[in-house]
């Protein structure tokens, strides 16, 4: 599939402001992929695809983790974090996009988890920094990427885990996974 049919693609299933921010974790992504030497086709078409199933019903992605066999337990968590998961198996169902590098990339992008490839990070925090996103402490993530990207990707963790704590929200364990590997195992 090409950026330009993908585009088409997520603008129908996509919000208008919706678009706007994929479009700017596009070219935040492949900057990145330019900068770190990971192929810039493949992430072009991860960032695009990568909030495919951003407004399914929590109804219609509950049916896809059940008959995907997706780990159960994201369903006792926020809906939010379904649309990454069930995005990876629309993607290929819906689009025939079968591509396990694409997949995992938009399957982790909400939580992030422990040991993520390079190309997983760079959606994970592509997602994170793109220049519209205003999150506390998103700047000093911004100036980390192009230096460090793993120690963003523990940042980014760290903010979204204070973030949901504040907000008295559950926090599924892949975020705290990502945000442990900074401390053992010298998990880089
Ligand atoms: O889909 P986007 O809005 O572009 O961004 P995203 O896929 O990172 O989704 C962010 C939402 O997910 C945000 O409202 C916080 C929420 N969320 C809920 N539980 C968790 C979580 N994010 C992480 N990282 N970990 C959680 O446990
Ligand atoms: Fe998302
Ligand atoms: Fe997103």
């Amino acid at each position: 599939m090409d950026r330009q049919e993908a585009l088409e693609i997520v603008k129908e299933k996509l919000k208008p402001k919706r678009y706007e921010h994929t479009i700017r974790v596009m070219d935040t992504a492949v900057s990145l992929a330019k900068y770190y030497g990971v192929n810039e086709k493949k992430i072009e078409l991860a960032a695009i695809l990568h909030d495919y199933a951003k407004y399914r019903s929590p109804d219609e992605m509950r049916r896809w983790v059940i008959k995907e066999k997706l780990p159960q337990d994201i369903l006792e968590y926020n809906d939010e974090l379904l649309h990454g998961p069930v995005g990876s198996k629309m993607i290929e169902h819906e689009l025939g996009v079968k591509d396990g590098l694409i997949q995992n990339a938009i399957y982790y992008h909400t939580t992030g988890k422990r040991n993520m490839t390079l190309f997983e990070k760079i959606i994970f925090i592509a997602d994170y920094i793109e220049p519209g996103r205003q999150f506390p402490g998103v700047e000093a993530v911004r100036e980390v990427v192009y230096k460090d990207i793993h120690e963003a990707c523990y940042m980014a963790a760290t903010n979204t885990i204070l973030f949901l704590m504040e907000m008295e929200q559950p926090i599924y364990p892949d975020t705290f996974q990502l945000y442990n590997e900074r401390y053992i195992k010298g998990g880089k």
